[in-house]
């Protein structure tokens, strides 16, 4: 295969972050999707996150699944690590990275094909144990990469580029995440960066299970009159229910907020997630709310897009295993030889 590097040459008027790194240190090879693709649209929203939040390119892992929206993780963040995982299997290998290494931030990039169909048992364990993890499903309601099957999120009485009827009850990701205790909850939409690069920031410096929907059109199967995951069809159906700004540190309150439109939430790590309500009914901390809007809100044909839900102090997988602080392979042998005493104490317990 071969994959085409972008030109290295930066213009030198470029912004840097507070690493000193451009926009263009965070992007990856040219991306070989269909021009259009909602995919794409992902990637530059997770690099304009990554840029603005100075991650280190070196702590961050991404891993994904089998699809086109898995291909991804090739076109942005090139100078991070990288796993393309079988299909449906990246929340196990995602699982296991971040048991072995605690250190590094874990993004799980998925589609709604690897994460609803072949990956559904994985996608919903690795949230109920709260793995801490940006997982993200680029949502288009259809196996893009085989040539536009429905999946198992496309919407019941949805219709096929052919004008198939989709008889099948769809799952909603977004529910089944909160069901399973994702602490963190968002959906968005790939023709909204606006909405969406905050998001991902905000899930990036959550300490546990974060989840994002994101609708993405397929513009090559899935983009007609007659589907409702097509550019129109989400445009003229969108409900927003806040919009979020991710503050590091207390930055003061800009003007753009009128008071009694503000909600402050502050995660475990001290970032401030600044909510500007769109709606004053929604509350983001109660997870039934959360249930029952989407529910009412799905029946209307409408997609509720937003900071759906978050638990500011999550309680991740390792507080759950009691796991050791420090990543696996920076024990020394001090704590992994114990010396003959601990090791028959051990034993004698387990007999
Ligand atoms: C075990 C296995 N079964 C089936 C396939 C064929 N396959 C490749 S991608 C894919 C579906 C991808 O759909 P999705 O995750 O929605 O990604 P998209 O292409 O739509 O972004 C399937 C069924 C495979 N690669 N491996
Ligand atoms: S087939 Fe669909 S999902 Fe795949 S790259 Fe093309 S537009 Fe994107
Ligand atoms: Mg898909």
């Amino acid at each position: 295969m071969t994959y085409l590097a972008k030109p290295k040459l930066h213009h030198p008027s470029l912004p840097v972050n507070r690493l000193g790194y451009t926009r263009r240190d965070y992007e990856g090879t040219v991306s070989t999707l269909c021009a259009g693709c909602g995919h794409d649209s992902i990637s530059a929203a997770i690099v304009q996150a990554c840029f603005e939040l100075d991650v280190a390119p070196h702590r961050l892992a991404k891993l994904s699944g089998i699809g086109c929206s898995s291909k991804t993780p090739t076109y942005f963040l090139g100078n991070s690590h990288g796993f393309n995982s079988v299909h449906g299997r990246m929340p196990s290998v995602l699982t296991g990275a971040n048991l072995a290494n605690r250190d590094l931030i874990y993004l799980g990039v998925s589609g709604d094909g690897d994460s609803a169909s072949i990956g559904f048992g994985q996608f919903a364990h690795s949230v109920r144990r709260g793995v801490d993890m940006v997982y993200i499903v680029e949502n288009n309601g259809v196996y893009g990469l085989t040539k536009g099957q429905f999946s198992a999120t496309a919407d019941r009485g949805s219709k096929s580029k052919r004008g198939v009827t989709n008889m099948d009850a769809a799952i909603d990701m977004v529910s089944i995440a909160l069901q399973m205790g994702a602490t963190y909850v968002a959906r968005s939409f790939s023709g909204d960066k606006a909405q969406l690069a905050p998001l991902i920031k905000g899930a990036i410096r959550h300490r546990g299970a974060a989840f994002i929907d994101v609708i993405s059109p397929c513009v090559a199967f899935n983009n007609h009159p007659g589907s409702t995951k097509s550019y129109d069809y989400v445009r003229e159906h969108n409900e927003a229910v806040n919009f979020l700004d991710v503050m590091i540190g207390r930055g003061p309150i800009t003007t753009e907020y009128a008071p009694g439109e503000l909600r402050e939430v502050v995660q475990h790590d001290g970032s401030v997630l600044r909510l500007r309500k769109l709606r004053e009914d929604y509350d983001p901390g109660n997870r039934i709310i959360a249930m029952n809007m989407l529910q009412e809100r799905a029946a209307k044909g409408e997609i509720v897009t937003g900071l759906l839900y978050v638990d500011p102090q999550p309680v991740d997988l390792h507080a759950h295993l009691n796991t050791v602080e420090t990543p696996l392979n920076q024990l020394g042998e001090r704590e992994l030889i114990p010396g003959r005493e601990i090791l028959e104490h051990l034993n004698s317990s387990l007999r």
